[in-house]
């Protein structure tokens, strides 16, 4: 079983890597953002609470998070392939969390993917997807805020997974297809 997760800073690219990753190794994808923007769409308690952190740059509270993750994952049978985890592990909690829940359930996580792109290329691509996004998060203030925010609280999570073994460096400069020419590559190996 191929358990992965994604992360890296906002706009490197997880969500565009998953669609592909999912498509060619048959994985389900669990992906926190658009958990949280499907309750905003819905105006759920949660999705208006969301909105409040999002809207600022802020993550979303860990408890909050690991409650919608734990409920998708727990709906999953035992007969796929695997699982792409997109956004989430964001904090050191969480991935606490994931540890615990994963192996309550005897599953374990193959690798974790981290995107690596370069400041001004992250700001561009979040810009540009702000013309059309429609998304409270996509503008220059607070694209600046997430950024600050990745590297105060979601950069260490790497280190937790470096210490178990589980860590890939993915250069996330380039053309989205040489980039998940680059993921396969580190897939295919772990198969
Ligand atoms: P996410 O939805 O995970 O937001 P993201 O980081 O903006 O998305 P992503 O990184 O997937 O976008 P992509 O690069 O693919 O989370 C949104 C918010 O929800 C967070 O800020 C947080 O508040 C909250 N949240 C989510 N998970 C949480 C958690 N676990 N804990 C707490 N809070 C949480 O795409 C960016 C753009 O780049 C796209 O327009 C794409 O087309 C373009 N692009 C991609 N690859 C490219 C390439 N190679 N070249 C040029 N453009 C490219």
């Amino acid at each position: 079983m191929l358990n992965i997760i994604i992360c890296g800073a906002p706009g490197c690219g997880k969500g565009t890597q998953s669609d592909l990753i999912v498509g060619k190794y048959n994985l389900k994808h669990l992906s926190t953002g658009d958990l949280l923007r499907k309750e905003i769409a819905e105006k759920s308690e949660l999705g208006i609470t969301a909105e409040s952190y999002i809207s600022k740059g802020n993550l979303v509270p860990d408890e909050m998070i690991i409650n919608i993750l734990s409920k998708n994952i727990e709906a999953f049978d035992n007969d796929i392939n695997g699982m792409i985890l997109d956004g989430f592990p964001r904090t050191v909690a969480q991935a606490e969390a994931l540890q615990t829940m994963l192996s309550n359930s005897g599953k374990e996580i193959s690798t974790l993917l981290d995107l690596s792109v370069e400041k001004d290329e992250l700001i561009d691509r979040l810009l540009k997807r702000g013309q059309t996004s429609g998304r409270s998060d996509d503008n220059l203030e607070t694209i600046q805020k997430r950024l600050e925010v990745y590297e105060l609280q979601t950069a260490p999570v790497s280190d937790f997974y470096k210490k178990l073994g589980k860590y890939a460096a993915v250069d996330g400069m380039g053309s989205v297809e040489e980039i998940f020419g680059r993921i396969a590559s580190i897939l295919d190996s772990k198969k």
